[in-house]
């Protein structure tokens, strides 16, 4: 089943030029990035867009990091993308983060996990809703498909 995730590079790994790193990890995997835009986080968005998180402690500094410089947003898809997308990713502590993944490989501190990943269908209709107009997401075929998916 094709599905599309919504994926956040946050602030720090875009002040660290982390950017390329990790989009040419989802690229060879053959995921097809479909809408990407930087941007500057309002408070309303990230609250918004953390709203499972609000009553946690750690909700205020989340809120600070995330606004606190430009992100980049993306649109990826691909065949059961959401859970394989969150596989690379890795856990949300970085140092329980398998190698490989791209927390265990880039990141130390939770509070510095330098991505977001929807975590399931849900999540990602809602949070790709909630950055990108229907109109920003631009379908494409990747001429190499066939190499890629086998039906
Ligand atoms: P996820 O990003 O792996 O889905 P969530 O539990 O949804 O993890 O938390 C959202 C984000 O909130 C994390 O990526 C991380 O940046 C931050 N966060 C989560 N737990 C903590 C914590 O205990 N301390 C500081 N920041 C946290
Ligand atoms: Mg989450």
């Amino acid at each position: 089943m094709i599905e599309k995730s919504f994926v956040m590079i946050k602030p720090d790994a875009v002040k660290r030029r982390l950017i390329g790193e990790v989009i040419s990890r989802f690229e060879k995997r053959g995921l097809k990035i479909v809408a990407a835009k930087m941007l500057d986080i309002s408070q309303d968005l990230a609250k918004e867009h953390y709203s499972e998180h609000k009553e946690k402690p750690f909700f205020n500094d989340l809120v600070e990091y995330i606004t606190s410089s430009a992100v980049l947003a993306m649109v990826i898809e691909g065949d059961e993308c959401i859970s394989l997308i969150r596989k690379m990713v890795g856990a949300t502590n970085p140092k329980e983060a398998d190698l490989g993944t791209i927390r265990g490989d880039f990141a130390l501190d939770t509070g510095r996990n330098i991505i977001h990943a929807s975590d399931s269908v849900q999540s990602a209709k809602r949070e790709i809703a909630l950055f990108f107009d229907k109109s920003e997401i631009c379908p494409y075929q990747m001429p190499d498909e066939h190499l890629i998916y086998e039906g």
